[in-house]
């Protein structure tokens, strides 16, 4: 298992993101407009997901970086499904957004549905919708809401479910937006959904999923308040369930 480390949010720094996440590589560029920094940076993580032929773990402070992963591995020549992990839909589109915040697109710019200029330019085919699961999403915008309601994306409100439920077909891109998870367990999120799954319902989610199916690729999307990674251990608590989930997948 390779650790990639993603150190932004976005397109803002997050330097400090390698004090709480040890990582075998680490994609950083240059300064410059957000766009396209966005692009170079995007680029620059698909080339290291597609240059690793065993599973990834890649660790950002958003959910956009995701895109990125996708994109890797589709150049890899997998085509994976989506197990997407979070407290929030990450469905709305540049109409529904209330707030304009990127990575509330993150799981709607995946399928399409959030304009394609962007993920066109780093080389993202959009996955099917059917082929997408979220689990765990509990603080959705009414308009974002109409929206998943109207696809084909695939929906499962308790994470313990992904024990058992039916499930896209693997290889799974899974996405751990650690907002998922109950925020009383947590650091200060930057987004916080009251309730949710403990921590050890969501490590054992991603055991059964390892079980279940190959995690060609597992994102890591931090979405703690900046001031969080300033803390050495502020991933302790998250870091192993992620290890212990692509551990036990990459075994035979
Ligand atoms: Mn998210």
């Amino acid at each position: 298992m390779r650790r990639i480390l993603v150190p932004y949010h976005h397109a803002e720094p997050l330097p400090r993101l390698a004090d709480a996440f040890a990582a075998d590589d680490a994609v950083v560029v240059s300064k410059g407009p957000a766009g396209a920094m966005l692009e170079r940076l995007y680029d620059g993580v698909a080339a290291r997901v597609a240059a690793n032929a065993e599973p990834v773990v890649v660790a950002s402070g958003d959910c956009t970086t995701a895109l990125a992963v996708v994109a890797g591995l589709q150049r890899r020549g997998i085509a994976p499904a989506v197990i997407w992990l979070d407290a929030h839909g990450d469905f709305n589109t540049p109409r529904t957004t209330r707030s304009g915040y990127l990575g509330g697109m993150a799981l709607a710019l995946l399928v399409g549905r959030a304009g394609t200029s962007f993920t066109r330019s780093i080389g993202l085919q959009p996955v099917a919708e059917a082929d997408c699961l979220l689990a765990g999403a509990r603080d959705l915008d009414p308009a974002e809401r109409d929206l998943l309601d109207g696809s084909a994306v695939r929906t499962i409100t308790d994470v313990a479910s992904l024990a058992d439920a039916p499930l896209p077909a693997p290889p799974w891109y899974v996405h751990l937006d650690v907002d998922v998870i109950d925020p009383d367990e947590l650091p200060p999120l930057r987004f916080p959904a009251p309730g949710g799954p403990g921590i050890h319902t969501v490590a054992a989610a991603l055991h059964a999923l390892a079980r279940r199916g190959t995690i060609a690729a597992l994102g890591l999307a931090c979405t703690f308040k900046p001031e969080v990674f300033g803390q050495p251990d502020a991933l302790a608590t998250v870091l192993p369930l992620v290890e212990a989930a692509l551990g036990s997948a990459s075994q035979p």
